[in-house]
């Protein structure tokens, strides 16, 4: 056939890797793509990076993102500005839309609330209608992590864990670390995505209505910020005038000469005129 039907005899699979920072993103890129395309090991991804691959027949476009920290945090939302916008920032690396978000969660009885509302902030911001393109998928490092030996009941067994994948439609799979049954596992997740792209009709993410959603998000939040600013100009120039009248009636009070009385080995500063200073040694500033 002639080369340029090679786009459209090859079908795409575009992917977003999101995840708290270590959760194994870029190891999971890795293993999906079978090659080592992204960094790993202390090496902390600042940036999204798009890799592409041939795989079981398939074009795949794997995104991988920079990860959040879920603790230390405080505020309204879970990262810093710049961090959410080079998480977006993943949907123009992919064409014009995603089949799947990956929320790549390290396996663990330990998952928390905490842990959960922070991925599942992130995972808003690619809109709504995110969740219906979202595939929890496990890493497991080590099986020491784990309390039992299947991960249905290790999921089962944590009820944030079964939130977070009841809000992706029930969808998860896990990946172990270093074992011969890997690229198994990498084949029955490709299945898994193949059954959500055909669930949804094979429609994708669009990246304009991500974009879109994030420029008006960063729009109102700079409104927010400006309102503040100004809120806090006024105040200011309030306190300002205020200052500046309370200065006037110090002005008035400082032309009262403040006597210093010596009473008993004690100081006392006493502001005002004082007309008789009797038997008191007495001192003027
Ligand atoms: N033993 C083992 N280590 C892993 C596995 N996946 C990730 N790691 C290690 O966990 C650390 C974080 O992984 P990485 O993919 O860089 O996490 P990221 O920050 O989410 O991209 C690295 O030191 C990896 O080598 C795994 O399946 N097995
Ligand atoms: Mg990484």
């Amino acid at each position: 056939y002639k080369s340029s039907n090679l786009t459209t005899e090859i079908p795409l699979l575009n992917m977003v890797l999101l995840g708290e920072r270590e959760a194994g993103k870029s190891a999971v890129g890795n293993a999906i793509l079978g090659t080592m395309a992204f960094d790993q090991v202390g090496v902390r991804t600042r940036m999204s990076v798009c890799r592409e691959g041939l795989v079981g027949g398939r074009q795949l476009v794997v995104v991988d993102t920079p990860g959040w920290e879920w603790f230390n945090l405080g505020g309204a939302s879970a990262s810093p500005a710049a961090l959410r916008k080079e998480i977006v920032r993943s949907m123009r690396l992919c064409h014009h839309g995603v089949h799947t978000l990956l929320l790549v969660v390290p396996l663990s009885f330990s998952f928390s609330k905490r842990e959960r509302h922070v991925a599942e902030e992130h995972v808003e911001l690619f809109g709504p209608r995110a969740w219906n393109y979202t595939l929890v998928l496990f890493t497991i490092k080590d099986s020491k992590q784990l309390r039992v030996c299947s991960v249905q009941d290790e999921v089962e067994g944590n009820g944030e864990l079964q939130k977070l994948v009841e809000r992706c439609g029930g969808r998860y799979h896990a990946l172990h670390g270093q074992t011969s049954r890997r690229r198994d596992q990498v084949t029955s997740l490709l299945a898994k995505i193949q059954e959500m792209i055909s669930a949804n009709g094979g429609s994708v993410l669009l990246s304009e209505e991500v974009l879109q959603l994030a420029r008006e998000r960063e729009e109102k939040q700079e409104r927010m910020e400006d309102q503040e600013k100004r809120k806090r100009e006024e105040e200011n120039t309030m306190k300002a005038l205020k200052k500046e009248k309370r200065g006037k009636g110090d002005e008035v009070k400082n032309k009262l000469s403040p006597v210093e009385f010596k009473f008993d080995g004690y100081n006392l500063n006493i502001k005002g005129v004082i007309k008789s200073v009797g038997s008191y040694a007495r001192t003027e500033e």
